[in-house]
This record gives structure tokens, sequence and C-alpha cells, in this order.
């Protein structure tokens, strides 16, 4: 069988034998085995086809996932083990790609492998971005940033020897295409293409991450989202938008005359799907693009709206990206009277100011022309849709109702599940004789098992091996100790005010001076964060500090530490996820309501067998509806409540502080002269102040709550019987939440491919 080529190519390359190569070696025959795997692999075709288009995919290591998806995981295993290796060190050795920030990016990755495994053709649009986000290291209790490689001679991807030129105000660059493939699991394969110019030089990275953001022609795609906290940051991100989107655009309208079709007939043959408004630009682009082509300007828009279709992840006015109009005058004119013509008709038609695209300051919204010039406009969530209907967007929602429309994330199963967990799907296959890994809501069928003793002891044991060896895993990577009989509480998730990691640090200080009181909690307590900051987000870098802090402080008091760990693991990342959700038995989702779109880490915990402990925010709603009251712990204030907090201006975070003596002493401790040893002064005195003073996320308005819930949770968990039952239903009720179901709505509400 196919196997044989590997040893093939294991021969060819090396001259040598399986067993006599370094894990590097290994894993390098893996790769160019997998990628002559994948090119056997039929291409998915259909009569129209779907491009998605991201600035970000964070696609994680690949090795396994193509493996499982080409159905010869297990055969590989074997062979390797044959030959002494041990396939999870070989994907050791595999570089993870830093493509994304977090949701968005990871979404977008999940996207794709559903798209492939539903038979769908359609294709990825991003950007080859060479040094990725960051990596990120602590120095000194705080996060330093440094470039993230990734591609080395030999990687995943394909140069295609494609290129176009983008023409910008002041040069044209020629973009060169790579290619990855992107397999579907059983199924046919479609592409990701990444986008890249040859004058790149990672060699004008100085210090940590900086580079001269003026010298476009050699930085363009170094950074995912680089520093935008000046003009020269956002014209780079501007230059790297429309770069992405003309190549995009380019090849969209390319590989559509390619196939003969007539670009008057491009949306019976293409659908766009906008993620966020990064890509906003191809709007006008194609326009722009069809009106060289001879087609008239009015059709083009046409045209070009019934292609197109937007998604929101976001209702944080800071997140909704406005442009200066000068900006994309400096960046591409080209585009400037098209956007202007745009909102001209607009403009015409709607005296509401709150739905012009461009405004009295001159600044272009791009989620406006999205929904203005797209035929669609979905958010991620129930409750995050139903916002942008009657509060964030409903000037537009009054306008175009029918364009509005929700669809639910997911995640993919391959990856959060037959990936990181071989062991619960073990446990799965002894319970659920239907094809679970084709049909998640099969997993459904796991409910008749609830009352099963024996069912249940094993899943429990499932879940402390998980823990074995996730304490195994970061002792070998960053040095950590963990104790796999405590209960294991995680947040993992970009650093924002808004997901609160800060409300999380107050409850380990509260349960640190609970300890130090003599109140010993019955089960002992680690707890796991793990969050990159934007480089230039102050607060949420102060955020870290305490908590490293605070990772010290509770090590090294002899008093504390045998009942509580706080650890901080370094440069969270997709593989990082893989080794901790299966690991966890309480999921942190405590976002204040209103704010988190939907979350996508809470159904891969959820999936895992993890008990949520969140707030009636994004996805936690659904899942709260699916689990049921007795297997989940919600607490904390309604998004209602919140958006009229907002709107009467009424939360003081100074008042909780004033009024409550708990609240108070727990803040406090923050500028405690144990602290301060530890910390920086100035980084913990700002936190403090933060916290009092601003709490723009409103921290403490649900701390009371959420330590009662909390406590809850853990005193609960010490029933293990009544505990692995909240973990079956959540197993039990994650099919909802396979990307598979999330794509097969798109596809039959928006993009109608075949
Ligand atoms: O998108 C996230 C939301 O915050 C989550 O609630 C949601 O689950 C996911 C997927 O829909 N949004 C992001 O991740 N956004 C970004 O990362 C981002 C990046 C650049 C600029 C603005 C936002």
């Amino acid at each position: 069988m196919e196997l044989s080529r590997l040893e093939t190519i294991v021969k060819e390359k090396y001259g040598r034998e399986m067993r006599d190569l370094s894990d590097a070696e290994v894993y390098y025959a893996l790769l160019a085995f997998t990628k002559d795997m994948l090119k056997d692999t039929p291409d998915n075709k259909g009569s129209k086809k779907l491009y998605y288009i991201s600035a970000e995919f964070l696609i994680g290591k690949l090795l396994s996932n193509n493996l499982i998806n080409l159905g010869i995981y297990d055969d590989v295993a074997e062979l390797l083990a044959k030959n002494g290796k041990d396939i999870a060190k070989i994907e050791e050795v595999e570089p993870e790609p830093s493509l994304g920030n977090g949701g968005l990016g990871r979404l977008a990755a999940c996207f794709l492998d559903s798209v492939a495994t539903l038979g769908l053709e359609g294709d990825g649009i991003g950007l080859n971005y060479h040094l990725g986000l960051f990596r990120q290291v602590f120095e000194g209790h705080k996060q330093k940033e440094l470039p993230n490689p990734w591609i080395g001679e030999e990687s995943w991807l394909t140069d295609t020897g494609l290129s176009f030129q983008v023409p910008f105000r002041d040069f044209t660059l020629t973009s060169r295409l790579y290619d990855m493939d992107v397999s579907g699991y059983g199924n046919g394969k479609n592409k990701l293409h990444l986008f890249d110019v040859d004058g790149v030089d990672e060699h004008i990275v100085g210090e940590g991450i900086s580079f001269d953001k003026d010298d476009i022609r050699r930085n363009l795609t170094l950074f995912l989202y680089p520093d935008d906290s000046d003009k020269a940051g956002n014209l780079l991100r501007i230059y790297q938008q429309y770069f992405m989107v003309s190549c995009g655009a380019q090849l969209i309208l390319k590989e559509c005359e390619d196939n003969g079709y007539e670009l008057r007939r491009l949306h019976e043959h293409v659908a766009i799907q906008i993620n966020d408004t990064h890509p906003s630009m191809v709007i006008p682009e194609l326009i722009r693009l069809l009106v060289q082509k001879n087609i008239d300007f009015n059709e083009a828009v046409e045209i070009v709206q019934k292609t197109c279709a937007y998604t929101n992840h976001t209702i944080l006015a800071e997140a909704l990206e406005t442009w200066p109009l000068e900006y994309l005058e400096q960046v591409a004119p080209q585009i400037v009277p098209v956007i202007q013509e745009l909102d001209l008709r607009i403009k015409g038609k709607y005296a509401d100011e709150k739905v012009h695209i461009i405004d009295r300051q001159n600044r272009v919204h791009m989620a406006h022309m999205d929904i203005h010039y797209g035929h669609s406009v979905n958010g991620v969530a129930a409750l995050h849709t139903d916002i942008l209907k009657h509060t964030e967007l409903k000037p537009f929602y009054d306008i175009y109702p029918e364009r509005f429309n929700n669809k639910t994330n997911g995640i993919t199963f391959r990856r959060w599940l037959l990936h990181c967990n071989k062991e619960l799907v073990r446990w799965i296959s002894g319970y659920v004789e239907e094809d679970f890994r084709r049909d998640a809501n099969k997993l459904e069928k796991l409910m008749r098992h609830i009352e099963s003793d024996i069912a249940l002891e094993k899943l429990l044991d499932v879940k402390h091996e998980k823990k074995v060896q996730l304490a195994r895993y970061l002792e070998e990577s960053q040095g950590i100790k963990l104790n796999p009989d405590s209960i294991f509480d995680i947040q993992v998730k970009r650093l924002h005010e808004y997901k609160r990691q800060q409300m999380n640090a107050l409850f380990v200080i509260y349960k640190y001076l609970e300890i130090k009181a003599g109140k010993i909690p019955s089960t002992p307590i680690t707890v796991i964060f793990g969050a990159k900051a934007a480089p230039a987000y102050k607060i949420a870098k102060d955020i870290i500090h305490l908590i490293l802090c605070l990772q010290e402080l509770v090590d090294n008091d002899p008093d504390v530490s045998p009942y509580l760990q706080v650890v901080m693991v370094e440069n969270y990342n997709v593989t990082m996820a893989e080794h901790l959700i299966p690991a966890c038995d309480i999921s942190e989702q405590i976002s204040l309501a209103s704010k988190e779109a939907s979350g996508t880490g809470n159904m891969k915990f959820m999936l895992n067998g993890a008990v949520t402990l969140g707030t009636e925010d994004g996805a936690n709603v659904e899942i709260h509806e699916l689990v049921g009251d007795d297997s989940i712990y919600i607490f904390g204030q309604s998004s209602a409540q919140v958006i009229e907090h907002y709107a009467k201006g009424d939360y003081r975070a100074v008042d909780y502080y004033i009024n409550d003596e708990q609240i108070r002493s727990l803040i406090n401790f923050i500028i405690s002269p144990e602290m301060m040893k530890i910390g920086d002064p100035y980084h913990l005195l700002q936190i403090h102040a933060e916290l009092i003073y601003k709490d723009w996320f409103m921290t403490l308005l649900d701390l009371k709550e959420y330590i009662a819930a909390r406590n809850r949770a853990y005193e609960d968990y010490a029933d293990r019987k009544a505990w692995s039952r909240k973990m079956l239903t959540n197993i039990a009720k994650a099919g909802y939440f396979s990307t598979d179901r999330t794509i097969a709505e798109y596809n039959k509400d928006i993009w109608h491919l075949q």
C-alpha cells in the first residue's frame, strides 16, 4: 500500500533506514510523503466555487491533521513505532505558523477543513507572513515579542509560479502565490492561497519585532498585524490589505476566465466570504477590475454585490475598522473614486449619517461598505447576531432585514477531538456504534450511558490520563510541574480586558488569601492561563504582569502551594491548546456579557469534557441551552443589563471599591508589599488604578457572583460521579458545534455551492 512510498522516500532522501534517522529527518520524510499523497487526492469540483478571504488562517501544525484526513494516521504511527519512532515526538519537530491572532483566524482554519470535508469547492485567500504574529517569551514577569519564523527549506507551501501586478500609488509590486493543500476528512482537497512578494527581507528586523514600517517593499508580508499604534503602522496594514484583496480579486477573475465563464455571470460561479472587515477592499477592487474589463460600473456593482458576503466577528467599536480616506489615497488611489461613488449613492438615498460609508471626518467605514454592497451579513452566535440586528447595526437591519442572518461558529472535530484526544475517541467508540466521526450529532447517543457507573468511571480515567500527559508535556517543554490530582481550571485566549483575565486573577488572590487564613480547599486547584497580548496594548500587558507575579508568589509560599498553583504558559498557540484542552476540568468563559461575539474555545473545551464556568455571552448561551442548568456554571449580569449600563453610563468601578470591603482588599493586594517585591511597582500600580478608576469592561460588576459560582464548581467537583455526568453531558451535546454544521448552513443560506 501507500506506505511503501514513505519507505522509498526515506531511502531516496537519506540513503538510510528509518530507524537510523533523527526525529527531524523522519518529519521531513513524512512531509514529503504527505505532500505527495495530497497531490494524488482529487480536487473538489463544482459549478460554483467559494473564496474565503481572510487576513488570518491560524492553521496550526498540519502533519497529523493531514494524515488523519487522508485516513492513514494509524498506519503511519504503526510503521513509525515499528522503527522505534514515536509519532508524537515527530510532530514536535514541525514549526507552528502563527498566521492568526485568535478566534477569527482559527475559525478560518476550521472552516477550510469543513469545506473540504463536505466536498465543496472552496479555497482560502490570505497572506504568507514570514514571521507570523510573534512568539511570546516571558522576561522579568513581562511579555516580550520575538519573530516566529516558520518557513523552512521544506514546508507545506508550494510555489505556484503564479504572480500578479499590484499597483500602489508610489510603486507596483509583483506578487508570488504559494499554495497549501487543504485536505478534507475522507474527501477531496481544496487550496489555501497565500500571497507574498519576493522582496520581503527578514534581515530588516531589529530588536524584538521592530522594523522599518515605511519600507513596504521589504516588510509587506513580514508580520501579521504589525503594531498599528501610529500612522506608519496603519499604512502598512492598508498596504497588506490592499495587496491581499487585489491579488485575490485577480486570481478569482483569472480562474473564472480560465474556466470559460463570462465575468458578467461571476456570481453564478463564485461566492466570496469576507472574514471581518480586513478584506473589505475586495469590493471596490473587484468593481474596478470589472470596469477595466469593459463592464459598465452599475453592472459591476450589481455583480459584486451578488458575489460578496460579510461576516462580523465583533461589536467592539475599536475593532470595527475605519480608515482615513487620505490613507487609502496614499496607498491605492485607484480605489478611492470607486469608494466615493459607492458612498454617494448611499448618501443620495439615506439621510441617516450612521449608514454612510464615508463620514464627516472623511473616514471610510469598511463594515458599512460590506453591508450595502454585499448580499449577506452574518453574526457568529445567536446572541451576537441579535445584538447586531437590534443594537450595533440596527440602522442597517432596518434597511436590509433580509440580509442579516446568524451562523453560530463551530470547530473542526478532526483537530479538536480525533487528533488531540485519542483516548476520549476510544472511550466514545465503546458507547456509540454510529459513525460519530462523520456525523458529530451522533455523540448525543452517549446520553444513554449517563447512569452507567462503568462508563462514567472510564471517562474520569480518560480525563486523568490527559492531565498526566499535559503535566509531562509542560514539564518537558517549559519546565513547569503540575499536580494531575488537582482541579485543572483553564483560561486560554487572547488577552483582552473584555475577556476579563483580570477577574480570574482577582479570584486567585481571593483563594490565596483564603488558604493563608487556613481555609484549605477540598481538592487542590491549578489555575492555568495562556494568552498573548497585542504588543501595543498596555493594560493587557499589565494583566500578564499581574498573573506572572501571582504565579511566583504562590509558588514560593509553602503555606499555599500544596493547594493552589498558578501557571501562565508561554507562547500560547494552537499546539499548546491541543495539549491543554483535553486536560481541562473547568473552562473559564467569563467575558463581560455582550462583548464576546461567540467564542470557540468554549466549544473545544466542552467537546473534551470540561465544564464551562461562564457568563451568558456569545455561544455560551447556546451551550447553556444544550447542556441544561446542571452541566454548566452561569453567573453575572445579562447582556441586556450590561448594554443598559453602557447606555446609562452608570457603572462606576470606584463605587464597588469604596463600598465593598472584600473587593477593596482583593484589589489592594495587587500593590501589597509582597507583590511589589516580586513585580514592577509601576505596572502593578497601573493595573490597580485601572481597576478602580476605569474598568471599562466592568470586572467588578460580576466579581462576587463569579467567586460564588467558582467556589460552587470546586465543591461539586469533589462528587466525582455527579461531576462525570456533567462531563458526559457536555461531550454528548457538543455535536452541534461542529463546523460541518456551520459550513452546511453557510452553504445553504449564503453560498449555494453544489
Ligand atoms: O472571532 C473573534 C471573536 O472575538 C470571538 O468571539 C469569535 O468566536 C471569533 C470567531 O468568530 N474575533 C477575533 O478573533 N478577532 C481578531 O482576532 C481581530 C484581529 C484583528 C483585528 C480585529 C480583530
